[in-house]
């Protein structure tokens, strides 16, 4: 039987939507930094019969019957995710990464209760405190910034007077357009000179920390991560909440998460989590993740060499955010715009205290997570970085839009997407 062999005799609309999208991704490159290709396995386990399944409440201990294969799964991916992150609990079930942090929020804190997180247009998240977010109705956010945003070093010793000052419950690390790894330690040392809960979402490095590319925060004794399970971990959509030792918050995270705020689980997709997972103990997972940091760097190399002027200078993870609008005079929509014409997709960003509105910003956000899954060395890297600058570049030329975009679609074609990474 043929993929998607239902849908296409009963919907041809969802069908075609579909089939659009296999081609989209197949035929471009892929360099939003948050985004990756899951293995076949991940995506039957994703499509498999367990939705059908309600399952509320927790392996063992829920309140319908039936639960013994959704025991199996569920009991599977937190077993591994423990391992993965050398943590002590780990709740599976969250929906999502925001999912993840409202209910660590709401798991730690009281209404009113302070929490210390990176500012927004130095590279933190919606939901570390975004106005537009309902959590700020109920929390208190208060701030931390880069102490120079061409290095990327964070201003601890400003971060340790406003913490002293405010009395955050949670000292909150992590981001979703920052290049550089942090200084842990700092972080833990700050909030237990507070009295407050040290917490970081690792959504985007989750995958670089469970394949040792990158530093593990519970090895500094950070209490709780939040994240999601498809970035650089490469599994499904979806949100995972771990603590390192305390049975305590982690019993807190667990009522929270559900009955506190979601209802029946995603069966469906906690199995899609434990085969994810599954892959991210292989070895290969290692080398994955330690190519995604090299092939970083090579783009980050690239737009350093040719001038354009990268935040922090370079990076440490899988990211790079270029300044786009002060080097080329173009504004990040308008190159998401160009790149997306060639077969590049990329997303705009703001850059820190950046100028112009966060709807319009100066700077484009790109990494090496969705190429690096599909075999794109150093080597290849180099050249999209050379290709999107190019592309830049020479905006006004038609003629070498078309050479850039063949060359894209050659490229893509040799390195199909793979279905299995083990
Ligand atoms: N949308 C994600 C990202 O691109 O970083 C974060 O939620």
């Amino acid at each position: 039987m043929k993929d998607y062999e239902f849908v296409r005799k009963q919907d041809k609309q969802v069908y075609a939507a579909i089939m659009g999208e296999e081609v989209r991704e197949s035929e471009g490159i892929e360099l939003i930094p948050s985004e990756n290709y899951v293995s076949k396995a991940v995506r039957e386990a994703n499509s498999s019969i367990l939705t059908n399944k309600y399952a509320e409440g927790y392996p063992g201990k829920r309140y319908y019957g039936g639960q013994k294969y959704t025991d199996v799964v569920e009991t599977l991916a937190i077993e591994r995710s423990k391992k993965l992150f050398g943590a002590k609990y780990s709740n599976v079930q969250t929906l999502g990464g925001a999912n993840a942090n409202i209910a660590m929020y709401f798991a730690l804190l009281n209404p009113g209760d302070t929490v210390l997180g990176m500012d927004l247009s130095h590279g933190g998240h919606l939901t570390h405190g975004h106005p537009v977010t309902y959590l700020t109705k109920i929390f208190n956010f208060v701030r931390y910034k880069m102490k120079d945003p061409d290095t990327g070093e964070i201003d601890y010793d400003a971060m340790r007077k406003v913490a002293i000052a405010s009395k955050p419950k949670i000292v909150l690390a992590g981001f979703s357009a920052y290049p550089r790894e942090l200084n842990y330690a700092k972080f833990v040392s700050i909030a237990r000179e507070v009295g407050a809960y040290a917490v970081m979402d690792i959504a985007h490095i989750a995958g670089l920390i469970a394949g040792k590319a990158a530093k593990n925060p519970f090895d500094y004794g950070f209490d709780v991560m939040t994240t999601t399970t498809h970035k650089t971990l490469r599994g499904p959509r979806g949100g995972m909440i771990l603590t390192r030792e305390s049975e305590e918050i982690a019993k807190k995270i667990d009522k929270m998460v559900f009955p506190g705020l979601q209802g029946g689980p995603h069966m469906n997709n906690i199995a899609a989590k434990a085969v994810a997972f599954g892959e991210a103990l292989k070895p290969s997972f290692r080398t994955y993740a330690k190519q995604v940091i090299k092939n970083a760097q090579a783009m980050a190399k690239v737009f350093n060499d040719r001038n354009i002027r990268l935040l922090t200078g370079g990076t440490d993870n899988h990211l790079v955010l270029a300044d786009v609008f002060t080097s080329l005079g173009i504004a990040g929509k308008e190159a998401e715009m160009l790149l997306d014409n060639v077969g590049i997709t990329l997303n705009k960003n703001a850059i820190a205290d950046d100028k112009r509105g966060p709807m319009d910003p100066s700077g484009i956000r790109f990494g090496s997570p969705a190429i690096t899954t599909r075999k794109f060395g150093v080597k290849e890297c180099t050249r999209v970085a050379e290709l999107m600058v190019d592309s830049l570049e020479k905006r006004a030329e038609p003629k070498v839009q078309k050479k850039i975009r063949e060359e894209i679609r050659t490229m893509c074609k040799k390195f199909p997407i793979p279905q299995s990474f083990v």
